[in-house]
């Protein structure tokens, strides 16, 4: 996959793209990256990549030329791009792990990253779908745009190896992911459950699930309400309901 970012702050993606995962799958060649500095292809005199909103009011506005011209020297025209644009807005889609697996389907993305108080309106005109990564505001789009690389990137066939590929995720099945736990079997008076050491893979296998659904229930409940629950999921969290009875949902929403 090629990933082509537009930014004015190139430098924010030095330190994502070349570690670990991120790096390796750009050395293997199943990734490659490039970013764009929009002000290089501003044509003003002092370069601008942005002014002030037609109508008055505080604040900058990235202006669409530069971001446009961008696009057009390094991608071609829109009509002819093959890939998908993603703008970076907190007025975006949700982004999800849904959103990520379909991107990771496509051989070209191209991504724009907002900055300052906002951007011109017909700068939407560039991109396919618009992405908020929540709901928060930050200083601009770079961040969330190297969330989404991130995301995407790790489920290109191959990126990952044998070992990282096959642990479940959480999101990927809808739920939580149940406790981990490492040596030492006794941490500090905590202890790892017996059934994790009973070498039982198929109790093993069951409480694994159960402790997944109980953290969903507990953490996140309306992801139950999504999820592909199977008829003995039904039942552990018929068993879940008699053991959480009068809890308050801890950290839930
Ligand atoms: C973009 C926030 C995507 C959340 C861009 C200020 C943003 C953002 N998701 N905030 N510029």
């Amino acid at each position: 996959m090629n990933i082509t970012v537009f930014t004015i702050f190139p430098e924010m993606f030095a330190g994502p793209l070349n570690a670990s995962i991120l790096r390796r799958a750009q050395d293997q060649g199943l990734l490659g990256v490039e970013i764009v500095n929009f002000r290089d292809h501003a044509v003003s005199k002092h370069r601008n990549v942005d002014d002030e909103p037609f109508g008055g009011g505080a604040g900058m506005l990235l202006k669409p030329e530069p971001i446009f011209a961008a696009f057009e020297a390094i991608a071609g025209p829109k009509e002819d791009y093959k890939g998908k644009v993603i703008l970076m807005s907190p007025q975006g889609v949700p982004f999800t792990q849904e959103i990520a697996a379909g991107l990771a389907a496509q051989q070209d993305l191209a991504i724009i990253c907002g900055h300052y108080e906002g951007f011109d309106e017909r700068i939407r005109r560039l991109a396919d779908v618009e992405l908020s990564i929540g709901d928060y505001v930050l200083t601009g789009g770079e961040l969330p745009a190297m969330v989404v690389i991130d995301s995407v990137s790790r489920l290109i066939p191959g990126v990952l190896g044998e070992e990282e590929s096959h642990r479940s995720d959480s999101f990927s099945e809808g739920l939580l992911e149940h406790p981990h736990y490492t040596r030492p079997r006794e941490f500090r008076g905590m202890t790892t459950p017996d059934v994790l050491i009973s070498g039982n893979h198929e109790e093993i296998r069951r409480w694994r699930r159960k402790e997944s659904l109980r953290r969903t229930w507990l953490r996140r409940r309306a992801l139950l309400e999504t999820a592909k629950l199977t008829p003995e999921d039904r039942q552990l969290l018929d068993e879940i309901y008699g053991e959480e009875e009068g809890d308050e949902p801890r950290f839930s929403r």
